[in-house]
């Protein structure tokens, strides 16, 4: 080799070297400056068992599914910082083979092509008849217009799926006619129709009002869309994040996403007005027509899956445990200064399994079972008479970071007090009647992430009302006092239960640092809440259960179990045993 070439090389190894160097202190310094690598006790509000990147910026949950054995978790991501920022987010990737314990890949998607530049948004994820995995998601091209994006596993044999390649034919679909270029985004996964032709929504605005766009195609490619909407309604505006999936009426098991049995029912969800609502119809494959039992914002009923924090879900199904699984993001709500200080930002909720409940007017959620191998130590309690007035300290767990199931008797409802006119709103109601506003047959639960003198703690309890023809029972969340810092939020939650109180009431709720999800009645209504203790943090929280009304309760069954922490890391930090 001649002198000079050889000294080129040398310069463009040491450039090489360079850079990786520069890229390696990078990290270290962002890793520093956001407390990542430092002491657990300057993290104090990290979780242990949620599911989190390591660090920086997460919403949406986007394309969940489980392939050839491996449970894949994409999410909105910004790789840069812990906000959302300029809505340049990649999709994050990370895979689990129980759901519990993930490892971090690269990237799946980045905005690096014109029909994404300004950002690759939320989808979801389709598996083909070949066994294709094929992702569609929103891309925000130049001029910030939403348009539709394919992106199809690169090598299928991969078992982690790590690479991802956008379509020759993007965009797919792009915002034409009356759909505004900033009301086009999240499309479903896809099913297809007695016809063998594909379906999937789109979320929009038309005219102001909410809407599933529809849109048809042979070959996942090219796609038409409807005349008609799927769904849409008059009074809510853009709908964000849609699903739409069928689920059997007494059955247990959850159903694939094309499955078209007479006797199951269809759930839409569309996410507005910070919350996720959903309905129930019949849908008729045939002609797409989908009637709904209620709709949404109907003067009675308003179904959610979640009162508390919970946004953008996503559910996806399971064919090697045959269930549909659901996962929401959970937002901060601490400050935005506090999120760049902690270095990351946003959490999802624990993977909750979704079923019809019995009534068929509403779905039931309930956490995992997989989230049972995380339990450690045990604590029963059975038959305990808690007085009006009273409290009493649950030990023997790690209280900051616990899965508690408790069922409250009420030995005497006849003196339950009146459900006036004017409490309709329950969340208004669980503002008025917090856990500290003594009652007859409440407030009763539990007190969570309570520091030593209970200058701080947050509450998830139950009141009974006398209704016109049946005792209504309404759940509370109430943060009001969860943190002695005054900066953070501290919303109160609060949702009826359409439950029998005659017969025990269930609560369960899972407590991890800065989170707790709460599913009163066997899941029928679920509220998560965030809370950011000054002083109930790690070891120094503590757990009690209450009982602030004056009509005796009794506790029938109570088991709290610490949890063991999940297994979050990057899969460069694992071997391969520990995957
Ligand atoms: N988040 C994404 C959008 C979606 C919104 C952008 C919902 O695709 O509509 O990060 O949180």
């Amino acid at each position: 080799m001649k002198k000079r070439s050889r000294n080129w090389l040398m310069v463009g190894f040491l450039t090489i070297v360079i850079a990786k160097y520069e890229e390696v202190e990078a990290s270290r310094r962002l890793d520093e400056e956001t407390n990542l690598d430092s002491d657990p006790t300057l993290q104090p509000h990290r979780t242990a068992y949620h599911f989190q990147p390591p660090k920086f910026w997460m919403n949406d949950p986007n394309g969940p599914m489980y392939y050839n054995g491996v449970y894949h978790l994409f999410y909105q991501y910004n790789p840069r910082e812990s906000v959302w920022g300029d809505g340049k987010l990649s999709w994050g990737h990370s895979i689990s083979y129980n759901l519990v314990d993930w490892v971090h890949l690269e990237n799946a998607i980045n905005p690096t092509d014109p029909f994404d530049i300004n950002g690759c948004w939320s989808g979801s994820a389709t598996i083909l008849p070949d066994g294709t995995p094929a992702i569609l998601y929103t891309g925000c091209d130049p001029e910030k217009r939403q348009v539709q994006n394919l992106a199809v596993a690169k090598n299928a044999s991969d078992p982690y799926l790590r690479e991802w390649i956008k379509s020759d034919h993007n965009p797919l679909l792009a915002p034409v006619d009356d759909i505004k270029g900033d009301y086009f985004r999240d499309p479903t996964t896809a099913w297809q129709g007695p016809d063998g032709k594909w379906r999937l929504i789109v979320g929009s605005e038309i005219c102001g009002h909410g809407t599933a766009l529809l849109y048809h195609s042979e070959d996942f490619v090219s796609w038409t869309k409807s005349h008609r909407p799927l769904h849409f309604s008059k009074r809510t505006k853009m709908w964000e994040c849609p699903d739409f999936y069928p689920v059997s009426v007494n059955g247990t098991n959850g159903l694939d996403t094309s499955v078209i049995d007479r006797s199951s029912k269809h759930v839409l969800k569309a996410s507005f007005n910070d919350h996720d609502y959903y309905v129930i119809g019949a849908y008729e494959p045939e002609t797409d027509a989908f009637s709904v039992d209620t709709d949404f914002m109907d003067d009675n009923v308003q179904l959610r899956y979640d009162y508390g924090v919970f946004y953008a879900s996503k559910t996806f199904y399971d064919n090697a445990k045959r269930r549909r699984i659901l996962w929401g993001w959970v937002t901060e709500a601490d400050g935005e200064s506090d999120d760049t200080k902690k270095g990351w930002s946003g959490l999802q909720s624990f993977p909750r399994s979704i079923l019809l409940d019995e009534s068929g007017k509403q779905l039931t959620q309930w956490p995992i079972r997989e989230i049972e191998s995380l339990r450690t130590e045990e604590v029963n309690i059975q038959n305990k008479e808690i007085e009006g007035g009273a409290e009493f300290e649950i030990t023997g767990i790690t209280a900051s970071q616990a899965d508690v199931e408790v069922s409250f008797h009420i030995p005497n409802l006849d003196d339950a007090e009146l459900l006036l006119r004017e409490w309709r709103d329950p969340e208004a109601l669980c503002r008025i009647k917090n856990a500290s506003a003594g009652g007859k047959i409440g407030p009763f639960g539990l007190m969570v992430l309570a520091s030593d003198n209970l200058a701080e703690h947050a509450d998830i309890f139950f009141r009974i009302y006398k209704g016109n023809d049946k005792h209504v029972v309404l759940m509370c969340s109430d943060q009001s006092r969860s943190s002695l810092r005054e900066e953070v939020e501290k919303t109160t939650y609060g949702a009826f239960i359409d439950v029998d109180p005659s017969q025990n009431l269930s609560l369960r709720s899972l407590i991890d640092h800065s989170i707790i999800e709460s599913f009163g009645g066997r899941g029928k209504t679920c509220i998560t809440a965030r809370a950011y203790p000054k002083v109930a943090v790690g070891n120094a929280a503590r757990l009690y259960a209450f009982n602030y009304g004056t009509e005796s309760i009794v506790i029938s069954s109570l088991s709290a179990w610490s949890m063991k922490p999940a297994q979050l890391s990057p899969l460069h930090e694992r071997t391969k045993s520990q995957i």
